[in-house]
């Protein structure tokens, strides 16, 4: 089989690209290792930056994100017992986030994919990438039990942090830059209704937390643990008190979060890693086969979208009239942006968690930041610009 942009991976990055190579006229495939069930039922992000929900509608992928999703002017940090609300519209010439699941994301670019037209194949293993030095590619994967080839004149890596596209690069023609930090999230979802209208984030003595949500009836909730944690040494009581406490207010000690039913509890490693350059001859990489953040920043899934829409429009440019220019500059374009999201999400991460090593000096520097961020319009800015998203377009 052969085609135009073979995609290695059915993620938000694989889809998004997909669809918008489809509305530029550019044919590809879609390689999924997993299931359909299983890629759609992946609890991850939830927050949707303006840029990302603007390439979704692009894509034909926007009716129930309008009609579902919650649209969000701020988000309220909680530190030393106060809070204080961050306004997105006054900060940043009036743009807001979006509270939609990427589970949805996906269920809604899958489903297009298949009505659509373009192929999607789900237990899809790619094995190899090969030939990405010459102009004509090849990807080797098992299929229904049979190994099999596509050949393309382009192949996009879109296999996230564990997949096989990056090995492709040879090692002495990549550089992998990466931070691991010494603590981990408890995820939870449950049904109980969020008691507050916008995303909590939360710095106290006893570590973060993050109170967000999924729907009206739906809480997303995160708690910082030590790294390797069991989530089964988190009984649902444990959880919901150790919220509470952490989320605390001096002047309104009955504040609590409403208790529902935990349907599910995972623990999230946080690292960075950046691998440069994010092309390699006909292969490029996007999404988490090419960067990782810690979702303190919400950017891992905003960060995918945007690889996507870069390359699609350099696509398109190809596809029209030939020239590779826009292409050449994908891995310089892209990695402007995902520097400035490395060093927001590690700035609001190392701001806001209690690094088991940290001194109490290091703790007052983290409330002096916080206080800067709750007192300056400035320093809000800054955190209210990035939060959003910068524009596509713009120098980040
Ligand atoms: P993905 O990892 O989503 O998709 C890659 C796809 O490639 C997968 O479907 C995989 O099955 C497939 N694949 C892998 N190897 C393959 C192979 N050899 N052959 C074929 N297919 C293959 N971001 C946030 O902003 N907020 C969050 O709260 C948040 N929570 C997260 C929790 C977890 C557990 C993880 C892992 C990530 C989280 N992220 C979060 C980041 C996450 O949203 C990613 O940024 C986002 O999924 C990136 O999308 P993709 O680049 O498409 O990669
Ligand atoms: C989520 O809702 O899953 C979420 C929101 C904001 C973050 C991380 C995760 O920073």
């Amino acid at each position: 089989m052969h085609t135009t942009v073979g995609i290695v991976g059915g993620g938000p990055a694989g889809l998004l690209l997909a669809r918008l190579l489809h509305r530029a006229g550019v044919d590809s495939v879609v390689l999924e290792a997993r299931d359909r069930a299983y890629v759609e039922r992946r609890q991850r992000a939830g927050i949707l930056e303006q840029a990302t929900v603007d390439a979704l509608r692009a894509a034909g992928a926007g009716a129930r994100l309008d009609a579902e999703g919650i649209p969000h002017d701020g988000i309220e940090l909680r530190f030393d017992g106060q809070a204080h609300r961050i306004d997105f519209p006054s900060l940043t010439d009036g743009r807001r986030v979006w509270v939609y699941a990427q589970t949805e994301v996906v269920k809604d670019l899958i489903a297009l994919q298949l009505a659509d037209g373009g192929t999607l194949s789900f237990g899809a293993q790619v094995r190899a990438v090969e030939g990405v030095d010459t102009d004509r590619p090849v990807i080797r994967y098992l299929h229904e039990g049979r190994e099999q080839t596509l050949t393309c004149d382009y192949v996009v890596g879109c296999d996230g942090f564990h997949g096989v596209a990056r090995a492709a690069v040879p090692a002495a023609e990549r550089t992998t830059y990466e931070r691991t930090y010494p603590y981990s999230w408890l995820g939870v979802l449950a049904e109980a209704p969020p008691v507050y209208e916008e995303l909590i984030y939360a710095h106290s003595d006893r570590g973060f937390a993050l109170a967000s949500m999924r729907s009206p009836h739906v809480s997303r909730l995160y708690l910082q643990v030590e790294n390797g944690a069991d989530p089964a040494a988190w009984p649902d009581e444990r959880i919901w008190d150790e919220l509470d406490a952490r989320l605390a207010l001096r002047d309104a000690p009955g504040w609590r979060l409403r208790r529902g039913p935990i349907t599910q509890k995972s623990v999230l490693p946080m690292r960075s890693s950046v691998t440069e350059p994010m092309r390699y001859g006909r292969l490029f990489l996007a999404g988490d086969a090419a960067h990782i953040v810690p979702p303190t920043g919400a950017k891992g899934l905003n960060l995918a979208a945007a690889d996507a829409i870069v390359l699609a429009r350099a696509f398109a440019r190809w596809a029209a009239n030939g020239s590779t220019e826009l292409l050449d500059a994908y891995s310089a374009t892209c990695l402007r942006r995902v520097w400035r999201a490395e060093h927001f999400s590690y700035a609001m991460t190392t701001t806001l968690h209690n690094d088991p090593a940290q001194s109490g000096f290091d703790t007052r520097l983290q409330l002096s930041q916080l206080a800067r961020i709750a007192d300056s319009p400035h320093a809000a800015a800054e955190l209210a610009q990035n939060y959003v998203g910068l524009p596509l377009d713009s120098p980040a």
